[in-house]
């Protein structure tokens, strides 16, 4: 059992664990009802530890016995553990456990998905397997037999026998234990070769159920490219022998990095023209790349204790962002990631559940796989790498890889690094890694003879636990325009390091137009006066491609924002500004994709709110619902003609530059559907032969309620395949009216293949509910009501799924009182629950704050 009154860790706690683990070998013999784990732990003394208490943690194990140095004992069995007297000297610890896979629902340890055994560690997983001292900083080899009926068992590291039966494997890398893994199913491999530029030949594998052998070929393409990637932009090489990726239908997330033996969730890697889409095929591909990229960061160099999670995670989010931006557009993944920054991670930041990329505290380390941690990890790295330059960066990271390789870092030998090659101190830096909350950047400008000057002053509003902020360095990246939108000063490094503080521009010959924040160089919210002619001007002629899109936002969301509180109309300027960006045949495909999508109504929520307003989210939904005819209405010249012209012909390829005019064409085809009645969809859904052209139909018909019977047909057609019919549930959901969202969820959850245990479907039906706000927060509260009633449902089978979940609440304070007091009376009814598990109770009681 996991604790009954649930404990703080904090970061200052941290002490060493009093052992060394020299190495470990495991015996497992798999029985789905029970399996025993036999190991053999070598210890010894830890000289640099002040502290001998022998306590390994176990969690829901039955010990069946223990030895040490061969003799027999009776080890004390403790809150989450046990504990034992041991020589003070080097010596053998064995231990047999038995362990039901089949039972473990929460899919955390050891578990069966789909009749074959697989294995989540990180975080605490492994003592859900055998006793042990699971701490990311005691690192140790490992030897593993699999005994068990399955054709295929696989483990970390290279293969050292098998036969009738048994595998032996091992993993001559030190690791900690939550990169351990096991596979044993009735698995067939797509099977390819890499050769590294130190010239060793690695065999790949990527393993699936059978019948799923021609959706492998994408991920193996993906996984190649990042090998090679990873040795000429960081001069990183594989090394293993082998490397291995599987692919299991129920896991609580995208995919786990294991040491030679990637665990991944199968709609991160499974790929066919005709089941997935663009952004599916962009995903699996960015998933592939990170997960490698553990290699280095996260496994090679690994994490001293869970608050140092960003020293992997942020890095790793950065280079496979890199990796995304190398083989695609930087533009476009550039604009890609702020989006889902600013969706995710500043709305988590700016709400109760804010808390800085190194947490000081936790109670359960899972509820801290955040948007903050990764994406805001990822920034910080950025914003390092602009403030130091490429060159500097470059020679950081080697020293990083030299200097840490097989060692349990933290931030302070991260920065450290930095600070040797540069000389710079990182002190204030640093802060970026301890303060929550999103910086607010005001600007201010003034023009005299030729003399420019910005004045910024940033000020960070108060998180839970951190009423005070101090000034960070905050690296902004500024070019300036004339009247005739030529650049006159290209981009240039602004280092602001105080609350308030100015930069000059000298010699101008007339008042200039800034671009700010180019290539969006820190994870901040501007604040500058602007007008919609400014904003247009920049759209227009903003060189920095990630400055024109935003400039193309901002104009939408203020009209948007004048919708809504004004009752304004469309405003015409805008219109003309679309038109052009529509008809720019010079811009990339998918960077008009991006330009033309309208700002989210969760966006606009977060706008309003930031202005000081209570955002209505059923008036939202109809402000953007206008918006969206009249755009229409205002293209409908161009749309019949530049959705023809974007017919990409011949066999699918997943590439950017297709990919892009298919984003593109279906964004045409959303604003055709609401002139046409859906004509174009219809038939577009009726010739498509990829899913992205067959999906993006269904959504336009389902947006405008006119898809039922393509969404029928869909089902009719794609229901032997789990992956496309999460996509049928999902899209439902998502596109249902306001007042139709929680009714639509409800009667799905009463469908037949609405397997709830599985974490994809049930991340369907309600990840879908909680992203159509208006659906969401209709007035009637049904949708949080249903939320709250499968979450409760949930949470004693799958506590870490039901506790991430519950961030669809996290939003509740913006709303009027009375959303509000439906909001808590459901999170009342949560926290009330019997037996409510640790890791939900502390989402529920950090959403309800105070
Ligand atoms: N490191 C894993 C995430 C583990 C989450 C545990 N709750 C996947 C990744 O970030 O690559
Ligand atoms: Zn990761």
């Amino acid at each position: 059992m996991k604790d009954a009154a649930p404990q703080t860790i904090y970061l200052s706690d941290y002490t060493p664990f009093g052992y060394r683990v020299e190495d470990v070998h495991l015996t497992f013999r798999l029985a789905p009802e029970a399996t025993r784990v036999v190991s053999k732990i070598r210890f010894s003394p830890n000289p640099e530890a002040t502290e001998r208490r022998f306590f390994l943690h176990g969690e829901d194990l039955k010990l069946i016995g223990a030895k040490i140095d061969g003799a027999p004992i009776t080890p004390r069995l403790v809150e989450g553990g046990l504990e034992a007297d041991v020589p003070d000297a080097p010596f053998l610890w064995e231990a047999e456990v038995e362990i039901a896979p089949a039972k473990n629902t929460a899919l955390e340890g050891l578990y069966m998905s789909g009749g074959m055994y697989c294995t989540q560690c990180e975080a605490e997983g492994f003592r859900k397997i055998t006793f042990y001292p699971d701490r990311p900083d005691v690192m140790a080899t490992f030897t593993v037999r699999i005994e068990g009926e399955m054709p295929v068992l696989l483990s970390n590291g290279n293969p050292l026998g098998a036969g009738e039966g048994w595998a032996e494997w091992h993993d001559p890398w030190p690791k900690p234990a939550y990169l351990f893994a096991l596979v044993a199913g009735e698995l067939v491999n797509h099977p390819d070769r890499f050769t590294t530029m130190e010239g060793r030949d690695v065999e790949l594998n990527i393993w699936v159920r059978p019948g799923d052998e021609d959706k492998c070929a994408f991920g193996m393409d993906a996984l190649k490219r990042s090998m090679r990637w990873d040795e000429q932009v960081y001069g990183r090489a594989y090394d293993l022998d082998i490397f291995n990726i599987v692919a299991v239908d129920d896991f609580n997330m995208g995919a786990m990095e294991n040491k030679g033996l990637n665990i991944f969730n199968s709609s991160c890697v499974l790929a066919s023209p005709e089941t997935s889409t663009d952004a599916n095929f962009e995903r699996i591909e960015a998933i592939i790349a990170h997960e490698y990229f553990h290699n280095w960061t996260g496994n090679r160099i690994t994490c001293r204790d869970w608050f140092q999670l960003c020293l992997k995670e942020g890095l790793t989010v950065f280079r496979d962002q890199q990796f995304t931006g190398d083989e695609r557009s930087h533009a476009v993944a550039r604009i890609d990631n702020v989006l889902a920054l600013r969706g995710r991670q500043f709305r988590e930041d700016n709400g109760p559940l804010a808390h800085p990329v190194r947490p000081e505290s936790f109670v359960e380390i899972n509820n801290f796989y955040t948007a903050t941690v990764y994406e805001k990890g990822a920034e910080i790295i950025g914003m390092l790498k602009t403030l130091v330059g490429d060159e500097a960066y470059r020679k950081a990271l080697d020293l990083y890889f030299e200097r840490h390789d097989g060692d349990a870092a933290t931030i302070e030998d991260w920065l450290k690094v930095f600070e040797d090659v540069t000389g710079r101190d990182l002190a204030q830096f640093k802060r970026w890694y301890s303060q929550a909350g999103t910086p607010r950047l005001k600007v201010e400008e003034a023009y005299e003879a030729g003399t420019y000057t910005l004045t910024f002053t940033q000020e960070t509003p108060p998180t839970p636990g951190q009423p005070e902020k101090d000034a960070r360095v905050i690296p902004i990246l500024a070019g300036l325009l004339n009247d005739n939108g030529d650049e006159i000063v290209p981009t240039r490094l602004l280092e602001m390091t105080d609350t308030t503080q100015s930069f000059t521009f000298e010699g101008l010959s007339g008042k200039p137009v800034p671009s700010l924040l180019r290539n969006f160089s820190a994870p901040v919210i501007l604040q500058r006066d602007s007008t919609n002619a400014e904003r247009a001007f920049l759209l227009a002629h903003d060189t920095d491609p990630f400055n024109k899109w935003e400039a193309g936002r901002a104009l939408a969301k203020d009209v948007l924002v004048r919708m809504i509180t004004e009752d304004a109309p469309a405003d015409p300027a805008y219109l003309d500004a679309l038109q052009a960006v529509a008809r720019d045949d010079s811009l990339d495909p998918a960077f008009r994709a991006l330009a033309l999508r309208q700002p989210g109504e969760e966006d606009l929520a977060q706008t309003l709110y930031d202005a000081g307003r209570t955002p209505d989210p059923a008036r939202i939904h109809e402000a953007a619902e206008t918006l969206a005819q009249a755009r229409a209405e205002a293209l409908q010249d161009l749309l019949p003609r530049l959705y023809a012209e974007l017919h990409v012909p011949g066999p699918f390829s997943p590439d950017a530059e297709a990919a892009g005019k298919r984003a593109l064409q279906n964004t045409v085809l959303g604003l055709l559907s609401r002139l046409d009645s859906g004509a174009a969809a219809r038939k577009q859904y009726a010739q498509a032969d990829n899913m992205t052209m067959q999906l993006g139909a269904l959504a336009s018909l389902l947006t405008i309620e006119r898809g039922k019977e393509q969404a029928a047909a869909f089902y009719a057609q794609w229901k032997e395949d789990r992956l496309v019919v999460d996509k049928w549930f999902g899209l439902q959901v998502a596109c249902a009216a306001p007042q139709a969202a929680a009714e639509t969820a409800q009667s799905l959850t009463e469908h037949p293949d609405f397997t709830w245990r599985n974490p994809n479907r049930f991340r369907a039906v309600f990840g879908s509910l909680a992203a159509n706000p208006a659906g969401f927060h209709h007035a009637s509260g049904a949708g949080y009501a249903l939320l709250a009633d499968w979450l409760i449902r949930l949470d004693p089978v799958n506590p870490q799924t039901t506790a991430r979940m519950c961030s669809a609440f996290e939003t509740w304070k913006r709303y009027d009182a009375d959303r509000q007091g439906l909001i808590e009376t459901q999170l009342a009814r949560i926290l009330a629950t019997q037996g409510l598990s640790r890791d939900t109770t502390e989402m529920v009681t950090r959403i309800k704050g105070d």
